[in-house]
């Protein structure tokens, strides 16, 4: 079992499957906290976690066509200044569960909770690359890449790629990150290294990093060019060229209601309900404004915004913590509450799923609603 050695997990990661792990934790933990503790943070491994001696970890860095390949031990990486940014990390498949209600769809039954925020320090990308010439003049290679140390049964390892402006932006802050949350990454998100890549679909923020690639074209990995990517309704498994779309990088704004849970019976207090969520957006936009509706939107009211960073966007890389008190007529029994959240570039969230439907579940980011019983 190849699977023999992963670690041990919090009882309160609900496991959407177990070889490879997928877990993530309920609404109502998740939004207690700005900072998600690390033992509480959604796991998406796609292959068994490696093992890595921290002694005899490398870090290789290659620039494609020329000769400037340079090799780091961890000591090495944690010589560089030590950057540290505060960001949200998501799979482009959250919340995937409610579009597959409007039609099946092939992926993880993610509810809204494969997401979590934490503060990771390590390595600026951009440091390292300097020390290879890579900078932001680079007028040829136009890709980074980065390449994990868990392996398949065929001896390939999970990879991905990002555009090379991000990495080489004084803005992006891409990190080869060691800490997560002040501690050592741990094993399940990515032990010794990973690159948190703000702003953009956790596919790329790679773990167990091994090498790192300077390249001319993007990474050819499986989960680079054949999944990761978003199509039109139109699109199924019989009739897609992958080749067609391409790769998700930033991430649309989003948003959920984590309290109170669908079908929750909720106690009226004075005339009002009391909700929580949270919203977020890629691309380092900062949430600005959530909507919510108990009328289908004929009346809509605003959210405070509890706890946000005060990272300006397009830096703004963590997200929003929200909650609201609505009043709700006496004589309602049931109310439905929808919500969505605007960023900082006043997009906002599609109304419905059937018009945003893709057939591997991804950009799953319609009006989140729940229906509760109130209890009045
Ligand atoms: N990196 C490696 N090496 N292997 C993986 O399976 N999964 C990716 C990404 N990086 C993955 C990986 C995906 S799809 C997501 S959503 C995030 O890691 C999840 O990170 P987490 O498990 O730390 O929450
Ligand atoms: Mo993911």
């Amino acid at each position: 079992d190849p699977y023999a050695k992963d670690p041990i997990r919090h009882s309160a990661l609900k496991p959407a499957n177990m070889k490879p792990f997928n877990a993530e934790i309920s609404p109502a933990l998740l939004c207690e906290s700005f900072i998600t503790p690390n033992e509480l943070f959604y796991v998406r491994n796609h292959l068994p976690v490696p093992e890595i001696n921290p002694h005899s970890y490398e870090l290789e860095l290659e620039v494609e066509g020329i000769d400037r390949t340079a090799v780091f031990s961890l000591d090495d990486l944690k010589k560089f200044p030590k950057a540290t940014i505060t960001a949200t990390l998501m799979c482009a498949g959250n919340r995937r569960a409610e579009m597959k209600k409007v039609k099946t769809v092939k992926g993880l039954d993610w509810g809204p909770c494969a997401i979590g925020n934490a503060t990771w320090s390590g390595v600026r990308l951009r440091d390292l690359l300097k020390q290879v010439g890579v900078t932001e003049d680079e007028e040829i290679l136009k890709h980074v890449h980065f390449e994990g140390l868990d392996l398949d049964v065929t001896a390939t390892q999970y990879a991905a790629s990002i555009p090379i402006w991000k990495a080489v932006d004084r803005r992006g802050d891409v990190i080869l990150a060691y800490e997560m949350n002040g501690v050592p990454i741990p094993p399940d998100h990515g032990y010794p290294i990973r690159v948190v890549v703000p702003g953009v679909a956790g596919a790329r923020n790679v773990k167990w990093l091994g090498k790192i690639v300077v390249s001319e074209k993007e990474s050819t990995s499986h989960w680079q060019q054949n999944d990761y990517k978003g199509f039109s309704p139109s699109i199924d498994y019989d009739n897609v060229d992958f080749s067609k779309a391409p790769s998700i990088q930033e991430l649309p704004v989003i948003s959920a209601i984590c309290k109170p849970l669908e079908g929750e019976v909720v106690k009226v207090e004075n005339g009002y309900i009391n909700l929580k969520g949270y919203a977020w957006s890629g691309g380092g936009q900062q949430i600005i404004r959530v909507d919510l509706t108990l009328d289908e939107g004929k009346t809509w009211h605003i959210a405070s915004l509890d706890a946000q960073d005060t990272a300006l966007p397009p830096q703004h890389w963590a997200w929003t913590l929200w909650s609201a008190k609505l009043p709700v007529a006496p004589e309602f029994k049931e109310v439905e509450i929808w919500c969505k959240a605007v960023d900082s570039c006043y997009n906002t969230q599609p109304e419905r799923f059937e018009n945003i439907w893709n057939f591997r579940g991804v950009l799953s980011n319609a009006y989140h609603r729940v229906k509760i019983k109130l209890n009045q």
